[in-house]
């Protein structure tokens, strides 16, 4: 039982919703409300103490839905064991989350329900609501939404609500308007005004992936460039919202969304547009392999306010389709918070697998300065797979594909593998290497078949990697094959290179082929690059 005393009805429904998906029955949890002013505005005060399966606790928080961060930290807390605790944290990011806009199939509004959920626990405040491929978004942009997508939209605005996250609808006119039309402007405003009247207070308004030039004569007569119209738009339209309430929020995201952050189109849109309009920005590159300060500082300059990120990792649609990024998120500067408003991710088309690296995003959000990528990876795993045999076994998968889309070693497992084998065989002990990738292909074999035992716990997780799984266990077959070829060869000690029949060497051409022939990617070069080696010095 939680009781909770004097709340307000916001906490009140966080509190249910929060304690109705943890494991507490056998606990009487207790929790005072106490009004801080030591408090940061999303912070919170946390003091609590344990004695027997009493639990008692007091939060202070400035804004109610801070209370669902100190929930987070009382039930990591009880978790832990320790008798009690005393916090007083604040987030580093203002505006923390993902944003739902890659291309290809949308997450399902089942899905969409949980991440909300997963965002709370993540310390995420906001969901863009942005997917691309769906006619809504950014092809019929103007009739009004009808009554399916309202209604679906009002249980995802509420299911935010209850854990403390804002759903941020967009709209993306920028296909076919006509900047100078008040009736476009309508149009958009029309759908806020639908969504406002759902509970939104954020909103958003997409310029990306648009013709660069202005399409009607109106427009050209009327604007100097694109960017005075995206700013003029804008302003109209923001215009219109900010009187439904003077607390919205707008966020747009520009037609030049990356680079050096000091193009002319930047500059003439950041100092024409609202100064209380957000602008989102994918940093240095479409996909950034750094998020820095250095570039911020100059986005800031450009643009006269500090970028909400739009941060493409661990997208992996389009071209990257064969890719699945489930490492932690890396570089990303620590202090970043200092010049940015917030940061958003664009996730996998992959729904459960995402998990894995927006639990990290959340965690280096909340705290740039104490983020620790592998350890919070580690926690990211325990946090969504509960049963510790299943995630040893699913762990030691995800580590074949710990890449990001612009670096990051994939397999370090596996590089330790080929580190011991091929020492191994470079001394001319063919035999202990042999054994050594053998061993390695077995166990890949075999644990890609506990993975697929229909009582594994997480088979949600498993369904969407389905391909991958395929290409894991062509993997310890090519491993068990290269093993047994390094075996049968011969060394040959004057010239310190390995011999070989035509037949091995064939053999090793057919298993690399294998692993070549399937899509999808896993153990980055791994395996490719030491047998294309070995196939080389066969041949010599
Ligand atoms: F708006 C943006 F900030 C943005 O990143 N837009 C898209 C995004 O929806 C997509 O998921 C992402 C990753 O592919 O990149 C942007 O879209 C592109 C990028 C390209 F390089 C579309 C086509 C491209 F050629």
């Amino acid at each position: 039982m939680i009781s909770i005393a004097n709340a307000s009805p916001l906490i009140t429904s966080i509190n249910e919703a929060f304690w109705a998906h943890e494991e507490c029955d056998d606990l009487r949890i207790e929790i005072t409300l106490e009004n801080s002013s030591s408090v940061k505005p999303e912070g919170f005060s946390l003091t609590a103490s344990r004695l027997g399966t009493a639990i008692t606790a007091t939060i202070g928080v400035q804004v109610d839905h801070a209370y669902r961060y100190a929930l987070n930290a009382l039930a990591t807390w009880i978790k832990s064991g320790q008798t009690a605790i005393s916090s007083n944290e604040a987030p580093d990011f203002a505006i923390r989350g993902v944003v739902e806009g890659f291309y290809g199939k949308p997450w399902s509004h089942e899905q969409r329900l949980r991440a909300l959920k997963h965002c709370g626990d993540y310390n995420m405040n906001t969901y863009f609501l942005a997917p691309k491929d769906i006619p809504w978004q950014r092809f019929n942009w103007r009739s009004p939404f009808d009554a399916a997508f309202l209604a679906t939209t009002e249980e995802l605005i509420q299911q935010g609500h209850k854990n403390a996250m804002e759903l941020a609808v967009c709209v993306s006119p920028g296909l076919s308007v006509k900047y100078s039309d008040d009736a476009d402007i309508d149009a958009v405003v029309n759908r806020y005004r639908q969504l406002f009247d759902l509970g939104a207070r954020h909103f958003g308004l997409l310029w990306d992936d648009i013709a660069w030039e202005l399409q009607h004569e109106e427009d050209i007569a009327r604007y100097v460039s694109t960017a005075a119209a995206h700013a003029d738009f804008t302003n109209r339209v923001w215009a219109k919202l900010v009187a439904l309430d003077p607390h919205v929020v707008l966020t747009l995201c520009p037609m030049h969304y990356s680079g050096r952050g000091n193009e002319p189109y930047l500059q003439e849109l950041g100092q024409q547009l609202h100064a209380r309009v957000n602008i989102m920005w994918t940093g240095r590159s479409i996909i950034s392999e750094y998020l820095d300060i250095s570039d911020a500082v100059i986005f800031e300059r450009t643009t006269l306010r500090p970028a909400l990120y739009w941060d493409n990792f661990p997208v992996n649609d389009g071209g990257l389709q064969k890719n699945l990024y489930i490492g932690p998120v890396r570089g990303r500067e620590v202090g970043l918070q200092k010049y940015s408003s917030g940061l958003v991710s664009n996730p996998m088309l992959q729904f459960e697998m995402s998990q894995i690296p927006l639990f990290t995003i959340g965690h280096y959000l909340w705290n740039t300065a104490a983020y620790d990528p592998d350890q919070s990876w580690e926690n990211a795993l325990v946090y969504l797979i509960p049963n510790e045999v299943d995630r040893i076994a699913l762990r030691k998968f995800l580590r074949t594909s710990m890449g990001t889309a612009v670096g990051g070693d994939p397999a370090p497992d596996l590089r330790q593998v080929f580190r011991k084998g091929v020492t191994q065989w470079r001394q001319g002990n063919l035999i202990e290497a042999g054994d050594i990738f053998i061993a390695a292909g077995n166990e890949i074999i075999a644990n890609h078949a506990y993975l697929l035992e229909k009582e594994f716990s997480k088979p949600l997780m498993i369904s969407e990697i389905t391909k991958w799984l395929e290409k894991y266990l062509i993997g310890g077959e090519v491993l068990v094959g290269l093993g047994q070829v390094l075996k049968g060869c011969t060394f040959n000690s004057d010239k310190g290179c390995i011999t070989g029949t035509p037949a091995d060497q064939s053999a090793l051409e057919a298993l690399n082929e294998q692993l070549l022939e399937h899509r999808k990617n896993l153990f980055g070069d791994q395996i490719e690059g030491p047998i294309n080696e070995l196939i080389a010095e066969l041949g010599s």
